[in-house]
């Protein structure tokens, strides 16, 4: 019997997470769960609590009372935002995991997802088909975290037996809500303005090439990578996953195809030099041959299901 609480429900994966979930285990065996005391308008139809991932004690007694059997630990300030408010990006990044990995430690939760990210690298690291296992020497407050987060779930895998299961996730495109904080924004927020009919003012250099991914995909490999046996999940800081890569004139290139009048222009902001830290391509060979990962949405396809699907309504 499986018992699911999703925290930081309220962001861009949770919401399709949550949904997916509740498909596949019954929405009466899916928990979401977030800081806002309102139900998220994306989260309507699923049961929904108020929890703040980092008071330890109500998350604590809510798991062992609710007796939840897997958490998804979604909660995060990311790339950007959290160069504006690093103590706070620190806390949040870092005691909700302790907390959760602590209940599994005692035996009251069976498995955990953490969701890692490309930011774990840095500029030292190969740009190009980075590989699993290499130098990582992040320069932001979100791939610090991240980077501790995964050494952490592996010792309490290795020390304490915890199942914990993580993806270090590139940069997410979704249209049924709106990504927050990263550095990877752009390529969801130039969809509305192109939609729009606006001319989109992009904060990355026209050639930055960065890793992304269809959330159709991110959550697809979210699902798969907690239901793979548990001998096949050999990577237990964080495993890499490829679904496409590209850069801002690309992309637009691909949005010209549909809308021939889309204008873009470049002017680079403080996010700039955190794409720079980051790879332009990852190699999840790994991914592949333990659990059989593949992608399916290429750059294309990404782009014609984007255009087809973003509501504008969603910007008021
Ligand atoms: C960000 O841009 O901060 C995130 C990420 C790559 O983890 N989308």
């Amino acid at each position: 019997m499986r018992k699911v609480l999703v925290i930081g429900a309220g962001g861009q994966i949770g919401t399709e997470l949550v949904m997916r979930l509740g498909d596949k285990l019954g929405t009466e065996n899916v928990i979401a769960a977030d800081v806002k005391s309102e139900c998220p308008l994306g989260l309507k139809g699923s049961q929904y609590v108020e929890l703040d991932a980092l008071d330890r004690d109500k998350v604590r007694s809510f798991i062992i009372n609710e007796k939840i059997t897997e958490v998804y630990l979604l909660a995060a300030l990311l790339s950007a935002t959290a160069e504006k408010n690093p103590d706070f990006a620190w806390r949040l990044n870092m005691e909700g995991l302790f907390t959760i990995l602590d209940l599994a430690k005692e035996g009251y939760i069976k498995k955990i997802f953490w969701p890692s990210s490309i930011a774990v690298f840095g500029p030292t690291t190969p740009r190009k088909d980075t590989p699993q296992r290499t130098t990582m020497e992040p320069t932001t407050v979100y791939g610090i975290s991240k980077q501790a987060g995964e050494r952490w779930c592996e010792y309490y895998h290795q020390k304490h037996g915890v199942d914990v299961r993580s993806i270090r996730y590139p940069g997410l495109i979704s249209y049924t809500s709106l990504p927050g904080g990263g550095t990877t924004d752009y390529a969801v927020d130039i969809f509305y303005q192109a939609k729009l009919g606006n001319h989109f003012t992009c904060f990355l250099e026209k050639d930055t090439r960065l890793p992304m991914m269809f959330m159709e995909d991110a959550i697809r490999a979210t699902i798969e990578l907690m239901e793979a046996p548990i001998e096949q999940i050999k990577i237990r800081s964080s495993y890499n996953l490829s679904g496409c890569d590209f850069t801002p004139a690309e992309i637009a290139r691909e949005i010209e195809k549909h809308i021939p009048t889309f204008h873009i222009s470049y002017q680079p902001d403080f996010r700039q030099a955190i794409a720079d830290s980051w790879p332009g391509s990852i190699d999840d060979s790994e991914a592949r041959e333990d659990w059989g990962w593949k992608e399916i949405y290429k750059l294309p396809d990404l782009v014609k299901v984007m255009l087809e699907n973003v509501d504008v309504h969603l910007l008021t």
